[in-house]
């Protein structure tokens, strides 16, 4: 069975960026993620199909009206029991949500799908909220102009967890973040390029050697770049060898 995700957005074009390239579009085409977009503006009872009003107490901007968005989210919750899911989740992506992270991923990748709502302009009527939205979700502190940019990167994220996406299946696991620390850097050729060498330990062919000397990056560059990272990761304390590595990375660094 695909992972089934049902999004309600007033912009459906907008996915094609994610079901038409790289590898989030291979998991759509061999049906391991499945994309159904819904337009609330399909579920308007009124001439003019509107899907939005002025704010009762006033002040700039519109709100998102609650009826044709629980209309689409109905249309979606309905097709995926069609399809044998129990009670899909319904995940508003919003400026009020709870950051992403990593683990948040991780647990929604084990569902067996989900409904994604994107709002527009101000947001959506509260009401709506209260009564069909299980969970808030933002990506960040700073301001998008709706959801659904937010919704593709959740979903991008959620497809790389998911078995088979990654032709590698180590991938997802050596990513960064999967071992709470940034990644080493990275070479191909040429060896040489405009006057920069690779690192000679990189062309050495010994794996050990390799393994320490990227384990080292990665410890170095988290300290340095990501403090807040590195604290999380050794609450518990270092082992001895990524003590060592630790020291030595600090110890070139203060002779640069
Ligand atoms: C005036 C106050 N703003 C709220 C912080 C208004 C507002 C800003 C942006 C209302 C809606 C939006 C649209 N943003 C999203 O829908 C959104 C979002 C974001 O803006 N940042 C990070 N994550 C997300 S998830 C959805």
């Amino acid at each position: 069975m695909p992972f089934l995700c049902d999004v309600i957005t007033l912009f459906p074009e907008m996915f094609n960026a994610i079901t038409q390239y790289g590898i989030t579009g291979k998991a759509c085409k061999n049906a391991i993620f499945q994309l159904i977009t819904w337009n609330p503006r399909d579920f308007t009872h009124n001439n003019h199909r509107t899907i939005d009003d002025n704010p009762y107490g006033g002040g700039p901007g519109m709100v998102m009206m609650a009826q044709p968005l629980e209309e689409a989210i109905i249309q979606a919750q309905t097709r995926q029991i069609k399809l044998g899911l129990k009670n899909t989740k319904v995940l508003y992506l919003s400026p009020q949500g709870k950051r992403l992270d990593h683990e948040t991923v991780k647990m929604l990748s084990n569902l067996p799908g989900l409904i994604l709502l994107c709002g527009r302009y101000k947001g959506i009527d509260e009401r709506l909220i209260i009564n069909q939205v299980d969970m808030e979700l933002s990506i960040g502190d700073y301001v998008l102009s709706g959801g659904e940019l937010a919704a593709m990167v959740l979903i991008d994220c959620i497809i790389r967890q998911i078995p088979g996406t990654l032709g590698d299946p180590e991938s997802a696991n050596q990513d960064s973040f999967t071992n709470g620390l940034l990644d080493h850097p990275h070479y191909t050729r040429p060896e040489q390029y405009k006057g920069d060498y690779v690192p000679e330990i990189l062309i050495s062919g010994n794996h050990a050697h390799i393994r320490r000397w990227r384990l080292q990056q990665s410890l170095g560059r988290t300290w340095l770049k990501r403090p807040d990272l590195f604290e999380l990761k050794f609450a518990q304390g270092m082992t001895r060898e990524e003590e060592i590595l630790l020291e030595e990375f600090k110890e070139s660094y203060k002779s640069r």
